[in-house]
């Protein structure tokens, strides 16, 4: 089991998630404008803290109401193979990452393809605050206000055609600024993917930001997916490409260990990983090392995603 490491955390970088919460208590539901000025600047580190905040509408519908965890928390204990195994790599190693000019390639089964710059791909669509739990495969869990916009509408853009029955997202490869590409921890690029239904389903997002700034370097800067009813890995930081495919998509934790990873990996207590129990989880930074809460089915969103998966055994395709 993984270990937490408390993490090393300057005074000027801990204050964010307060002063977001008070103000965004003050500001209801209009978006982040007017932040900046609250916002304390953080030297170097962060450029979420030195752009301007994101607008957004908050939709409660798809939002638990379960207490965020802290900015520190959500910034600070990361997986990002890329920068490093340990959760604090991430935030130490990520900070000279360039989002700056990216470009998106969408290709495969769409009659619409090409390359896209980030702010031309992104452009159509309106920002919505999304508070989500996210469900580690290592047994710890999070409650994330991530800023984004529904995957399935930024798909459907593009025109998939009948033969599009997977979607295959792959990260940047560049081991001169991603020093974890450098080692054979996975088989590089990072790569996942998703059934067309799954990645159509109102839940799943593309996330640009979290608590209202644009996403820290370490979170999967500029771009990621978030699919909340899976298990973390499913939901891939700093994606360049976005393909339409007729077979199932290779995944690197599949190819990995398909005995442990599957394609699927939805969120499941009654499915142990071959090393250790799913019934139970830590939620970081709430209670001690070893109090740990009931998992739920679909991490929750069962109500919500349970219908794709009628009649599949989830045993077997875990
Ligand atoms: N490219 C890439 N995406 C990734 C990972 C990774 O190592 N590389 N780790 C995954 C895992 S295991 C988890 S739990 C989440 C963590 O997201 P967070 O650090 O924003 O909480 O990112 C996922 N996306
Ligand atoms: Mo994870």
């Amino acid at each position: 089991m993984p270990v937490y490491r408390p993490p090393s955390i300057r005074p000027s970088e801990i204050t964010p998630e307060q002063v977001y919460l008070s103000r965004r208590q003050l500001l209801g539901g209009l978006a982040g404008i007017g932040l900046a000025s609250a916002m304390p600047r953080a030297s170097g580190q962060s450029m979420a803290l030195v752009e301007p905040p994101l607008s957004f509408t908050r939709n409660a519908r798809y939002s638990t109401p379960e207490k965020a965890n802290s900015w520190s928390d959500i910034t600070q204990y990361n997986n990002f193979y890329e920068f490093g195994t340990d959760k604090a790599d991430p935030a130490q190693n990520a900070g000279d990452f360039r989002t700056r000019p990216w470009t998106v390639t969408v290709d495969g089964e769409a009659e619409l393809r090409g390359q896209f710059d980030l702010d031309s791909f992104l452009k159509p669509h309106a920002l919505e605050e999304r508070i989500y739990r996210l469900r580690c495969v290592e047994a710890w869990s999070m409650v994330i206000p991530w800023v984004g916009i529904p995957l399935g509408e930024v798909l459907k853009r593009f025109k998939p055609t009948s033969r599009a029955k997977f979607v295959e997202f792959t990260t940047l490869l560049d081991p001169k600024q991603m020093p974890g590409q450098r080692y054979p921890v996975l088989d590089w690029p990072y790569a996942e993917g998703l059934r067309m239904d799954e990645a159509m389903h109102p839940l799943a997002i593309l996330a640009v930001g979290l608590y209202g700034r644009v996403l820290p370097n370490q979170n999967g800067a500029p771009l990621r997916l978030v699919v909340p009813w899976k298990y973390g890995f499913k939901s891939i930081k700093s994606i360049v490409r976005i393909r339409f495919t007729e077979k199932q998509p290779k995944t690197s934790w599949q190819q990995s260990a398909p005995q442990e990873y599957g394609f699927f990996a939805n969120v499941n207590p009654a499915v142990d990983h071959p090393r250790w129990s799913q019934k139970r989880e830590r939620r970081i930074g709430q209670g001690s090392l070893w109090d740990r809460q009931p998992t739920l089915p679909f991490n929750g969103y069962a109500d919500e995603v349970a219908s794709l998966y009628r009649g599949l055994d989830l045993a077997r395709w875990f």
